[in-house]
């Protein structure tokens, strides 16, 4: 190899090199993501993020006071991502409470309870709280999901994923209790949500 093509290689391999230093400058070690939970009281959010966060399933029922904390680092499409879950409680009197934790939110998720219309009923109301306070479908993905599959339903599949489609959402349907569809679930959520920030 002449003295000129050595040369040569060297700018390259520098190059190169300098290629490398620059994406790794670009992209960030870690990518930070926030997730609510949003739905009536007793629907199962708390008990989804724990099925998901700890994989187990709690039986009794602790209404969460204000707002609940969760953190789990999850691979998501090649990136590391550290999702802070920040679990709402769905109480009217945690109404102040909720208002704080919904600025800054990028993924949210809208939870009914197969087995009770009420909770079904209840999804325009929370779409239209979290919006009124900075959660619009501009700048948050959000997923519906119809949690209790366990139970006898008393809404129908058909039903909500209309209802969704409408909202232009994907539609989860899962079991805290068994943990059916529960990751699948979140991870399409936080897909959704890294897709829109890197
Ligand atoms: N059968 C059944 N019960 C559930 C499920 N998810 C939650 N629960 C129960 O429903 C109650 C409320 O759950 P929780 O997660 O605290 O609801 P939150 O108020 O929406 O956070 C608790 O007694 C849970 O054990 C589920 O998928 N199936
Ligand atoms: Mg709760």
């Amino acid at each position: 190899m002449g003295l000129h093509e050595g040369q040569q290689q060297q700018q390259q391999q520098q190059q190169q090199q300098q290629e490398v230093n620059i994406r790794t400058i670009n992209v960030p070690d870690i990518i930070r993501i926030k997730i609510t939970s949003v739905g009536d009281g007793g629907v199962g959010k708390s008990c989804l993020i724990k099925r998901y966060c700890e994989e187990r399933f709690v039986s009794k029922y602790i209404p969460t006071i204000g707002v609940d904390y969760g953190v789990k680092t999850v691979d998501v499409e090649g990136y590391e991502v550290r999702v802070n879950f920040w679990d709402l409680s769905g109480h009217g009197e945690f109404f102040d409470v909720r208002n704080e934790f919904y600025k800054d939110t990028q993924g949210a998720i809208l939870v009914f309870d197969v087995s009770s219309r009420k909770s079904f009923e209840s999804l325009e109301n929370w779409l239209n709280e979290a919006r009124r306070f900075g959660c619009d479908e501009r700048c948050v993905d959000f997923i519906l999901v119809g949690n209790k599959t366990d139970k006898t339903r008393v809404v129908t599949e058909h039903e909500a994923s209309s209802w969704a489609k409408q909202k232009g959402f994907s539609y989860f349907e899962t079991s805290a209790n068994n943990g059916a569809n529960v990751s699948e679930m979140f991870d399409e959520l936080f897909k959704l949500v890294v897709r829109r920030v890197v």
